[in-house]
């Protein structure tokens, strides 16, 4: 791929309102931009989804950053690579911090779809020509600010809402949007903030036709999820608990969920996403994209990633204007009736803004490959 050097920029930018889940509230993103560029001058661009601490899973920005630096770009550097699906293979003797590894791999698909002169969805055989999408809403301050927020979010056109619960902000929720609106695709998101001593109260959501509740127990585990699908109608859907096609494949054969929520960023990259899609779809196991309010560059990705013929629920790929004031990209990623278009151009199909790049970031190293 004649890979010369590779950027890393650690980013910051402002969500146009704070988002609370049952782990903390954020307020800035902070991210990592990995820019890859070949001897033609070309980039590829790919964005680390790690948060600064370590909340979501056990990853953080600067531990990335000690990743890419110290070892993920010295084996990339290493021997020349000819296709991004060989980085999976390169990157093996690191154990997991596998979203710093899809950081840099994404950027190398974006950067072998661009030299192929060929979009990224068609690089990874993904041949949707538009995808359905959902939005993710935070928790509130109160029944009435939710109920306000899905109007909004209703009246954008988004295919189903998700909202995030946890103890204390959950069934009685469910049942006010639920009066509201009956039949809206409806699900809910628990980043692991329950136990299986809490299965009698779970059960209770078994009464408002969700399309699924979200990793409702400890993100490393998958044996109570097995406990709990059990004794639940609603399809359990597995985050954070899924790291890899083989942790879906135990997940699946133990009964431990339905439905799962495919991350790139959590999984290693797209080659590892790729794979866990085709063995969802083998096991016939529907899987929607997850997000981790990436900017246009993960976003970009996500987009190309959803559509893959399995992806057949909506995702939480949202419009950039869900969640930033501006993009680093343009066009912006927008949503028309629900619906983002996969777009046609070379490599992700978005061109990032120099002059909007810089602005966000904080700080920039270039390493020679
Ligand atoms: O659990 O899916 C999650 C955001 C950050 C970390 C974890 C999650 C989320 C979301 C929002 O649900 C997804 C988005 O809108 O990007
Ligand atoms: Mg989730």
């Amino acid at each position: 791929m004649n890979i010369r050097n590779i950027t890393l920029r650690h980013m910051s930018m402002p969500l146009l309102k704070p988002f609370t889940t049952s782990f903390g509230t954020l307020k800035d993103r902070e991210f990592i931009v990995v820019e890859v560029t070949d001897a033609e001058g070309r980039s590829g661009w790919g964005e680390s989804v790690a948060f600064v601490e370590p909340s979501y899973n056990e990853e953080t920005l600067k531990g990335n950053w000690h990743l890419l630096e110290k070892f993920l770009i010295p084996l990339l550097s290493a021997e020349e690579i000819g296709h991004p699906a060989e980085l999976a293979e390169r990157f093996s003797p690191i154990r997991g911090n596998r979203m710093a590894k899809a950081a840099l791999e994404t950027a190398c698909w974006d950067l072998y779809a661009k030299q192929q002169g060929r979009s990224l969805a068609s690089v990874i055989g993904a041949a949707k020509t538009s995808i359905e999408v959902g939005v993710s809403i935070g928790i509130q301050a109160s029944l009435e600010q939710l109920l306000e927020m899905i109007e909004q979010r209703l009246q954008a056109g988004y295919k189903r809402m998700k909202i995030k619960i946890m103890p204390g902000w959950d069934v009685d929720i469910v049942d006010g949007v639920r009066q509201k609106y009956p039949d809206i695709p409806l699900m809910v998101d628990a980043n692991s903030a329950y136990t299986l001593a809490d299965v009698d109260h779970l059960r209770r959501l078994d009464d408002y036709q969700l399309m699924m509740i979200e990793q409702p127990l400890a993100h490393d585990d998958i044996v109570d999820h097995c406990e709990l699908q059990r004794q639940l109608h609603t399809p359990i859907c597995l985050d954070e608990s899924i790291h890899s096609a083989d942790d879906a494949r135990k997940a699946i054969e133990l009964g431990s969920c339905q439905i799962i929520n495919i991350k790139t960023g959590r999984v290693g990259g797209l080659t590892e996403a790729i794979k866990l899609h085709n063995l969802c779809m083998e096991r016939k196991i529907p899987v929607w994209c997850g997000g981790m309010f990436e900017s246009g560059i993960g976003r970009a990705h996500n987009i190309a990633l959803s559509a893959l013929s399995n992806f057949t629920l909506p995702g939480d790929t949202a419009a950039s204007s869900n969640y930033w004031e501006e993009d680093i990209v343009d066009p912006a990623v927008i949503v028309r009736d629900g619906r983002i278009d996969v777009p046609e151009g070379p490599g992700i199909g978005y061109i990032v803004n120099p002059e909007r790049l810089a602005k966000y970031t904080l700080h920039c190293e270039v390493f020679e490959v």
